[in-house]
């Protein structure tokens, strides 16, 4: 695609596409040609004209060249007796191919206000009469050609919103290509949750179109190997709101962020913003940016687009991360199906990340780029004759971009489909999607984690960390505090109801049984089953605190010393693998104290599908969670009167200082408890208690009074609304205990086969 507009040539699945009937590719001829006409109808004659820079072409000449297109490869050379409509549009109408001769110069198409668009209509028209001829008896030997001439003609649908955008935003009059989607302004969209890294492990894997499976451009052949190190992708591509931060932050201030050449360019072209973007007009006015649907509020949700290469890798080494490679993006996309926000979605914007769990955006919405530079695949030959001009020739100086935009039509895609640009150009509907390196080890990995976590939650519209941020050596001390307090029934209530049913389910526990607990802390209410189950044979606790587990496992390693203690420093949101002692074992998982709650419903559900995988088809699970209450007791839980929840929360406040560098006040924040009723959860928040700027991880965050950062939810259940939950992931609910009041319920769940 790229700013040069041809297409390569194809490489085939031999028979294939010949054995079509004509009706077919008649069919698809029309389908295509009458998309193209339906993206100009809401187009004067004059925005078909105008042309707002070099690398953009006017619709009317977009029209005439995919014409010229299937008239110079197709009809000129096989439809018998053809005569071209207009002998001189080979010249007008050429875009680049040198073999076919000289043509009118790229940056002066807007000067051909003749021949008019009425004859570029009819040229249109002339055309689809003799390919209707041509392809009546079906596209026998010029198959390949038909769908290289199609997805040449979708390549310029694109195009033609790309350049309209360029043009629409050089009118003082900002017009609306299209109304949005249902006409009205859009919502704003919810704050995304912070990205999360997705990891791969590499090693020696194929890209590349696999020669068989139908059209491809030649720039993806030949499938072939690369090496990759293990790598992390960003689950979603990076929000307006992130950009905001970034730009907050002095983005477009800190030439240390920038390579050289982007900072050059940035510098000589002014760049303080994505390309589009308009700055407040007024104090405490917001940014708007200039799209298909006019001049509209920018939306913090979704994705930032119209950005250069340049900005891209000043944003990545902004948020400690890394753009991707093509062949990690592609190894990453190679077994998803290919569907998104496309042309066909009719919304003609990026959408705000849909809420989930995984990599999200993968295809549609806006390209991706990669770090890596458009180079041939090694044993690449370009095609013979003219339409072999493409892609060698331009394979210098530009980078790869992957996945499509909401621009892109439909179908046009695939996993392995390659787009390129300069690195300084921004008119496309580009994006950005993080990588990193995996780490090496937890320890670093953790650390990395914290930091990147603590940047992209502090940028979002409502402030967030992570609730497991809190268990550093004096969070997991506080929390053991907490369970002591009055106020904080659940563990109370909990340990007394796995007291009274540990001797039924130690009946359900097979003899030399791995029993894995999640959130293991100081390991307290284990003790109970293993009291009641001796037959228990290997103990594997997972906890993301060194702290809480080396002690917790040193302590039951003394008392229970029959037993094999396989201690795991691990996040559990991440994919685990059980230690070898636990292998091959009958599985009892254990996850009591509601620490469920902590996930919202979708993480939740995200978190027991990786339980399920973890712990294997008929293992069982042990659950506890809280129950829904009065308000006035779920509130006093978290609100101590003692100030022990106080200073658990504040807590993450001194690690953020401790270990990003921070200069929070802590006597500038309070904290606060309240019960969400709606979401049913009770939420845990940080107060500002005045307008203040902090320092973190090499960043200033603005506080107004008043304004939270959001630490935790504590989400409340009934057992039929969490067995709900369950059975989506995988589990069915075997049985179920309550306390006496005030209530918690040990669930017990199977792993469905
Ligand atoms: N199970 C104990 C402790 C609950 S406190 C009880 O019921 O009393 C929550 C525990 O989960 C803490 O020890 C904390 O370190 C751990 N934890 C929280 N988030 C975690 C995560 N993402 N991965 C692993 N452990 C986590
Ligand atoms: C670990 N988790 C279940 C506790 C809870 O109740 O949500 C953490 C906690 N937060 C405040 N007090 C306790």
């Amino acid at each position: 695609m790229s700013q040069s507009e041809d297409p390569p040539t194809v490489r085939h699945a031999p028979g294939v596409a010949s054995e079509r009937p004509a009706s077919s590719a008649v069919h698809r001829y029309r389908a295509v040609r009458q998309a193209t006409e339906a993206l100009t109808r809401s187009l004067t004659p004059e925005d078909q004209l105008a042309q707002s820079m070099p690398d953009a072409s006017p619709t009317k000449w977009h029209l005439a060249h995919t014409t010229w297109f299937w008239e110079t490869f197709l009809l000129v050379p096989h439809l018998a007796g053809y005569r071209p409509f207009d002998p001189r549009f080979h010249y007008l109408f050429n875009s680049y191919y040198e073999a076919l001769g000289p043509r009118q110069p790229r940056p002066e198409r807007g000067l051909l206000t003749r021949p008019s668009l009425d004859d570029v209509i009819a040229y249109r028209a002339h055309v689809d009469e003799a390919m209707g001829r041509l392809l009546a008896a079906g596209p026998g030997g010029l198959a390949e050609l038909l769908d290289l001439g199609l997805a040449h003609e979708e390549q310029h649908q694109e195009l033609i919103l790309m350049d309209i955008l360029h043009l629409f935003a050089q009118s003082p009059l900002q017009p609306a290509y299209a109304p949005p989607r249902g006409g009205e302004p859009a919502p704003a969209g919810h704050s995304p949750q912070p990205p999360r890294f997705v990891g791969f492990e590499g090693g020696l894997v194929e890209i590349g179109h696999r020669s068989g499976e139908g059209f491809a451009f030649d720039n993806e052949s030949p499938r072939h190997k690369v090496w990759l190190e293990p790598f992390e992708l960003a689950d979603r591509l990076v929000t307006n709101g992130e950009w905001l931060a970034f730009m907050a932050d002095g983005g477009y201030r800190r030439p240390e962020l920038w390579l050289a050449e982007g900072w050059a360019r940035a510098q000589a072209e002014g760049w303080q913003a994505p390309l589009y973007w308009q700055a407040p007009e007024t104090d405490g006015g917001g940014w708007r940016a200039m799209t298909l649907h006019g001049l509209r509020a920018l939306d913090p949700a979704q994705p930032v687009s119209h950005v250069s290469f340049y900005e891209a890798e000043a944003y990545a080494a902004w948020a400690g991360a890394r753009l991707p490679t093509e062949a990690e993006w592609e190894h990453a996309a190679r077994d998803m199906p290919v569907a998104g926000n496309f042309l066909g979605s009719g919304r003609l914007e990026p959408a705000a990340p849909p809420p989930g769990a995984g990599l999200r955006q993968m295809f549609g919405d806006l390209w991706a780029w990669t770090r890596s530079a458009y180079a041939p695949y090694p044993g690449f030959q370009p095609a013979a004759g003219a339409v072999g001009e493409y892609n060698g020739k331009f394979m210098a100086g530009q980078f790869v971009l992957r996945g499509g935009a909401c621009v892109t039509p439909g179908g046009h895609l695939r996993a392995s489909y390659r787009n390129f640009f300069y690195p300084n150009q921004r008119w496309m509907f580009s994006g950005v999607r993080l990588a990193r390196d995996a780490a090496r080890d937890r320890a670093a990995d953790t650390a990395g984690d914290f930091r990147a976590d603590v940047l992209a939650g502090l940028a979002l519209p409502q402030k967030a960390v992570p609730p497991k941020y809190f268990y550093d050596a004096e969070g997991s001390r506080l929390f053991e505090a907490i369970t002591a307090l009055a106020e904080y029934y659940p563990t109370r209530t909990e340990i007394a109801l796995l007291r009274r049913i540990a001797p039924e389910i130690s009946g359900l526990i097979s003899p030399g049984a791995a029993l894995v607990e999640f959130g293991s802390g100081a390991s307290v209410k284990t003790r109970i089953l293993l009291d009641a189950a001796p037959q228990i044979g290997v103990y594997a606790p997972i906890d993301i605190s060194p702290a809480a587990l080396d002690e917790a496992a040193a302590a039951i390693r003394r008392d229970y010393p029959k037993l094999a203690v396989a201690p795991l420093v691990e996040d559990f949101t991440r994919a685990l693998t059980l230690p070898g002692a636990a292998q091959h074992r009958p599985v009892t998982g254990f996850f009591p104290g509601s620490t469920i709650g902590n996930f919202d419903p979708q993480e939740a559900q995200a978190f027991l599908r990786g339980a399920r995988a973890l712990l294997g088809a008929g293992a069982r699970f042990l659950v506890g969670i809280d129950v829904v209450k009065a308000e006035a007791t779920l509130v006093a839980a978290y609100d101590d009167a003692l100030g022990v929840t106080a200073a658990f929360n504040k807590n993450l406040l001194a690690r953020m200082n401790r270990e990003l560098d921070g200069d929070f006040d802590l006597d500038g924040f309070a904290h606060r408890a309240v019960w969400n009723a709606a979401a049913s959860r009770i939420e845990m928040h940080l107060v500002s208690l005045r307008d203040q700027r902090a320092q973190v991880a090499g960043r200033a965050f603005d506080f107004a009074l008043g304004e939270t950062i959001h630490t935790e939810n504590s989400y409340k259940f009934t057992v039929d609304g969490f067995a709900a939950l369950a059975e989506k992931a995988g589990w069915t609910l075997e049985a179920s205990w309550l306390s006496e009041e005030p209530a918690f319920a040990v669930v017990s769940l199977i792993g469905s086969g």
